[in-house]
């Protein structure tokens, strides 16, 4: 590929379908927030969108039965296993408006790059859009990629419900999507190598003022539900040393799982409590029941598990001290993936034809590419988000930091596809 001059970027076309993806959104704040929950109208509205520019430039639409979207530019060896790209286009409540979207169009605009330039793909070059890469509707996060790479089966799927106590195989059929659910897993050697563009969803490439991250490694999640039951009562007849809190006993559970991660000796270890439910959820009622979820992660999984055990212990101890009981729910526990050695060179070397600086460095959020790095060589390319701020609608990365990305990705397709 040296021999080609950069494949050109269509920055306004681009910057326009990215705005126009975010006007599809049930977010009233609509855009920039943007809430795109999977398998609602609005994910729908979505896909039919992507599918019309996928079919504006003659890509093969394939969709898979859990509603994984491939645009296929077909290589000259059509049997040669693909090059993948792709993210997904999910967004959680009140969200930005780049996260999996610039993995999604800024796939589709490297791949129109190359058709403008004339390049010829040996391989073919699948643009992928992962179902459901956020865990919002279904509490675990990745279910297209985990389907894709077997990391979850058909029974684990069909387990998973959502807050209206719907299963995710109703759902999905329910919103249009059909077909045996294990014809969703790939054959190992579908993929060739798997390249997915993403926002860093962190500071470090702001603050050195890099253009481009290559990412050598994903951190491990795991999320656990948390039941704490205790007894109920009247807020004012109920003295205070015959109470059985379930709130009171979270809270001290919560802040124990604060400090836990605090003195672990790993700076990556990182846990959030994001979800809370109180019951009877009234103000002058002594909560019974509350319920939270505990999103914990580091790129050393051992260490991760180490702290999980400790917060297991230390919620046990504090469920007995304060005589309620305490249940938790491992809803998934994943191992890091590591990037491939094949796929991080080809990008360094696409940063250097570009002449673009890079650095290399560890995803703190997990992504799609966590799972299809069981099933293919993976690699990431990050660019900066202004202030390393995500999941919130001041999410931002400028058009030009957004052409960097899709250049290094076109021509790490283009040498990968060769
Ligand atoms: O939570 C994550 O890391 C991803 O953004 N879903
Ligand atoms: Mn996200
Ligand atoms: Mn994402």
């Amino acid at each position: 590929m040296s021999d080609r001059s950069a494949p050109q970027i269509d920055l306004d076309q681009l910057m326009g379908e990215l705005h126009h993806l975010a006007t599809i959104s049930d977010c009233p704040e609509s855009p920039p927030a943007v809430t795109r929950v999977v398998f609602t109208e609005t994910d729908l509205k979505a896909r039919e969108y992507l599918r019309s520019l996928y079919e504006q430039v003659g890509l093969v639409v394939r969709v898979d039965p859990i509603g994984n979207t491939f645009a296929r530019w077909e290589g000259q060896d059509p049997t040669a296993p693909a090059v993948g790209t792709g993210s997904h286009t999910d967004a959680i409540p009140h969200a930005g408006m780049y996260d999996g979207t610039v993995g999604v169009l800024g796939g589709l605009e490297a791949i129109r790059s190359l058709m403008r330039s004339g390049f010829q793909p040996q391989r073919s070059i699948e643009l992928v859009m992962f179902t459901s890469e956020e865990p919002t509707r279904f509490g675990v996060g990745c279910t297209g990629s985990r389907a894709m790479s077997g990391a979850m089966t058909p029974a684990q799927l069909t387990a998973l419900v959502d807050e209206a106590g719907a299963d995710y195989d109703a759902v999905r059929q329910h919103a249009g999507f059909t077909g045996e659910l294990s014809a969703a897993q790939l054959p190992a050697d579908h993929f060739h190598a798997f390249v997915e563009l993403h926002i860093e969803q962190g500071p470090e490439l702001e603050a050195s003022e890099t253009p481009i991250g290559i990412v050598t490694a994903i951190a491990a999640p795991a999320t656990v539900e948390f039941l704490v039951t205790g007894e109920g009562g009247h807020a004012g007849a109920v003295l205070m040393p015959r109470r059985r809190d379930a709130l009171a006993a979270a809270a001290e559970m919560i802040s124990s799982i604060e400090s836990l991660a605090l003195e672990s000796d790993s700076a990556d270890l990182v846990a959030t409590v994001g979800k809370v439910d109180v019951h009877p959820g009234a103000v002058n009622s002594i909560p019974s029941r509350v319920g939270f979820s505990l999103d914990l992660r580091d790129i050393d999984g051992n260490n991760r598990d180490r702290v999980a055990e400790a917060i297991a212990e230390s919620t046990d101890e504090i469920a007995t001290r304060r005589g309620v009981t305490v249940e938790r729910r491992m809803l998934n526990c994943d191992p890091p993936a590591q990037c491939d050695p094949t796929v991080v060179n080809a990008i360094a070397r696409a940063t250097k034809q570009l002449g673009i600086d890079s650095c290399e460095m560890i995803s703190r959020a997990y992504h799609d590419s966590l799972f299809m790095a069981r099933i293919a060589p993976m690699g990431m390319i990050f660019i900066p988000c202004r202030g390393g701020v995500s999941h919130r609608p001041d999410e931002f990365s400028s058009p030009e930091q957004i052409a960097n990305g899709v250049q290094t990705l076109a021509i790490t397709l283009a040498e990968l596809a060769s």
